[in-house]
């Protein structure tokens, strides 16, 4: 991994902030994916991280951990093998500095997709990855 202990310098406060956050929801796991390329890192934060109505949480960083100076982010959920209809919604930027979309209803549990398409001034950035979604 290029530029390493400045990734764990940069990305250690902000894993400190998320638990920080979590604990004043103690009651609710999250379910955690971490998307990785040369430009970009997302960390996305799905609560409670099972099917029902879950909170998620956008982490864009630069892929040196820096924030990312994105002027839109939008969350897009698609069930693998179909049974569900893709989820599409535009994340709200809070005053954490993190995306925010609430209120998701995940249906169904399985394999899913998630992708994070971020719009910073000169260019959007898409990353996605697959996981598994708990039924509740
Ligand atoms: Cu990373």
């Amino acid at each position: 991994m290029r530029g390493l202990p400045r990734l764990i310098a940069t990305v250690l406060p902000i894993a400190a902030l998320a638990l920080h956050a979590g604990a004043t929801h103690a009651a609710e796991p999250t379910l955690g994916i971490h998307i990785h390329s040369d430009m970009a890192m997302f960390q996305v934060l799905i609560s409670p991280g099972k099917t029902g109505n879950d909170s998620i949480v956008l982490q864009l960083m630069n892929g040196d951990g820096t924030l990312l100076q994105a002027r839109a982010a939008t969350l897009v959920l698609t069930r693998l093998e179909g049974g569900a209809e893709p989820i599409s919604r535009k994340a709200e930027l809070g005053g954490d500095h993190y995306w925010h979309v609430e209120n998701v209803p995940i249906t169904v549990a399985g394999r899913w997709r998630v992708r994070i398409e971020a719009a910073t001034l000169f260019k959007t950035i898409a990353l996605e990855e697959d996981f598994d979604l708990p039924a509740q």
